[in-house]
């Protein structure tokens, strides 16, 4: 059975606040049109693709906050999205606030899914390391808000059975941590899926970070794959957001680390690539064998004897 996907990475432009939900899954369905002109298998949509990227506000209406969020997936505009992936035999990634009744209460997440070429939901993940504050740091408007907004995500970092491998999601700030990947790739993670929003210049940062947010965009997404040996597609939601800048680059990695395809505007824009699940092979079985070289017993060894340190005490 071939190992090839063929995927879509759908950067976004920005997404206007008040922008409705049918105009922007308008522009998801013509991105995801180009995906199938490209014959594309999997096409790969942003974090909180639907909506203004709305934690850098301070909201107090509850009814206001509830309008950021999708109580139903599909609902009423996003099921056009369904029909689309289904009629052009796509599958696709989506990024979306999720608002949800679980165990007696209400609960809201920064959620993704994966669902396959007839429309079905085949995977959900929701995001576990929230970046941010939940009380704003100053009078700027322009704040990060994700721990207000947001419950720490209770799903873990699962992977699921697609295109003849395992697909793995996460999402932005998730792609700055190893052990994101690692726990994907401990699971054979053939391919890890993410968006991101990524604002620079806010109010706390000094000068100097905008240059470099890029450059650590894909420095975590290249050594994550790298030292994984799967394949990782990060898509952005770019541009210049309700007066914010938000990097792009989306790019699809290799196993090996590479680049092999980037976006090189900040709008609505796709790239693809032949993906070879299969390409990781050779760094499994050699430099990144787990079974064979990772040495679990000296890691327990090393927090024994250092403890816990002041950069893991609780704040
Ligand atoms: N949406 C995000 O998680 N954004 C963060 C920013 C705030 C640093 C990121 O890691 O890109």
């Amino acid at each position: 059975m071939s190992r090839i996907v063929r995927v879509g990475a759908a950067q976004m432009g920005p997404v206007a606040r008040h922008e409705s939900r049918g105009a922007v899954v308008d522009r998801l369905i013509a991105l995801m049109r180009q995906a199938g002109e490209t014959a594309c298998d999997l096409v790969v949509f942003p974090e909180l693709a639907l909506t203004s990227f709305f934690p850098r506000w301070l909201i107090e209406d509850e009814e206001e906050i509830d309008s950021w969020f999708e109580d139903e997936m599909p609902g009423t505009e996003t099921g056009r999205l369904f029909d689309e992936a289904e009629r052009l035999g796509i599958a696709f990634h989506l990024g979306y606030a999720e608002r949800t009744r679980e165990n007696g209460g209400i609960h809201r997440y920064n959620t993704s899914i994966l669902v396959d070429s007839s429309g079905g939901i085949i995977g959900k993940y929701r995001k576990v390391h929230l970046p941010g504050t939940a009380e704003p740091i100053s009078d700027n408007p322009g704040q990060h808000l994700e721990k207000r907004y947001f419950e720490v995500g209770n799903l873990g970092f699962p992977v699921f059975p697609a295109f003849g491998g395992l697909i793995g999601m996460c999402i932005c700030n998730d792609r700055r941590w190893p052990e994101t990947y690692r726990v994907m790739g401990l699971q054979g993670a053939d391919m890890i899926v993410l968006g991101y929003n990524t604002p620079v210049g806010l109010d706390a940062e000094p000068p100097e970070a905008a240059a470099l947010a890029p450059f650590h965009n894909h420095l975590v997404m290249q050594a994550g794959a790298y030292q994984n040996a799967c394949w990782v597609v990060g898509v952005a939601k770019a541009g210049h957001e309700e007066g914010y800048d938000m990097i792009g680059q989306s790019a699809i990695i290799a196993p090996t680390g590479e680049i092999v395809a980037m976006c090189r505007t900040f709008a609505d824009e796709l790239v693809a690539h032949d993906c070879d699940l299969d390409a990781g092979k050779h760094s499994r079985d050699t430099v990144f064998n787990f079974a064979a070289h990772r040495r679990t017993e000296h890691y327990g060894l090393i927090v024994e004897r250092t403890g816990v340190g002041p950069r893991m005490a609780p704040p």
